[in-house]
């Protein structure tokens, strides 16, 4: 296998902490990004018997400590294969006239602005090599809008747009680029939306079986160790349960 070192961002929880422990296991060489210091200690530990794991602690809205942190790497590490493009999440779920304008800045901040710093202190060094492979974490928000989801919607609708992007401007550097886009999905996800209002949280995901981080680990897995000449540009993927952003059958 020629993808070796892969970065991860948003490691610390969710579908970026399953996609770590699977890569793991598979004995893939781990970056894990993340505000959490604590948590990515924690992981490097628990890991650390199956793999070389390196943790960069940093918030992806601070420019200067995105590019600080790559460029710090130990030469081991230096050369990153995969950047899977992760860490993200929504705030508030309120209609477009009521809505927090900090919220608003926080999606925009992270899940756009994030993970463009983040690319772009990274995919240079793949354009040098002439290879690496880009896995943008998107969500069926970014193929639909749905009641009260304007503002992440619109976050997720630019990393859509910033993958075919991607994939057009690296086309001629060897670079795969592609995007999963997962439906509902049971993480720490709803708890960040609703601040910490775990009542609120829970009842996303009941009545139904949701995806487990686990199930988005196992597509990016596989997206990853497809032969070189194949790409998976753009993947949906949702619970049975679910049919669109509103449509979810529920048993209770
Ligand atoms: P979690 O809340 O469980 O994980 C989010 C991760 O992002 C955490 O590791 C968090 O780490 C990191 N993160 C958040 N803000 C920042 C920041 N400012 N700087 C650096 N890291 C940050 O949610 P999920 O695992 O569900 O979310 C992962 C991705 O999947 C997101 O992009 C989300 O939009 C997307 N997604 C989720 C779905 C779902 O239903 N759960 C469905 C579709 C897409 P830390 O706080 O330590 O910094
Ligand atoms: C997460 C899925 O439907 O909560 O991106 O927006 S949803």
């Amino acid at each position: 296998m020629e993808e070796r070192t892969v970065l991860i961002t948003g490691a610390t929880s969710g579908i970026g902490k399953a996609t770590a422990n699977l890569l793991a296991k598979e004995g893939f060489r781990l970056i894990l990004c993340g505000r959490r210091e604590e948590r990515l200690k924690e992981i490097q530990k628990d890991l650390g018997s199956k793999t070389e794991v390196h943790t960069l602690n940093f918030d992806v809205r601070d420019r200067e400590a995105v590019f600080g942190s790559i460029s710090s790497l130990p030469e081991a590490f230096s050369k990153i294969d995969v950047l899977i493009n992760n860490a993200g999440n929504a705030h508030g779920l309120d209609p477009i006239n009521e809505g927090s304008m900090d919220d608003w800045d926080a999606m925009m901040d992270i899940n756009v602005k994030g993970l463009l710093y983040v690319s772009r202190a990274i995919i240079p060094q793949m354009v040098e090599h002439k290879s690496g492979h880009i896995i943008n974490i998107g969500s069926t928000a970014g193929k639909e809008v749905y009641p009260n989801g304007n503002v992440y919607c619109a976050s997720k609708h630019a990393v859509d747009a910033i993958n075919q992007g991607m994939r057009i401007d690296l086309n001629a550097h060897g670079i795969r680029v592609g995007a999963i886009n997962p439906g509902l999905v049971e993480t720490e996800f709803s708890q960040v939306r609703f601040k910490g209002d775990d009542t609120r949280a829970e009842k996303v995901y009941q009545g139904y079986q949701p995806l487990l981080p686990e199930d988005i680990a196992e597509l990016i897995l596989f997206t990853i160790t497809r032969p070189s000449h194949v790409n998976i540009a753009d993947l949906v993927v949702m619970p049975t349960a679910q049919a669109n952003s509103t449509i979810v059958k529920k048993a209770l």
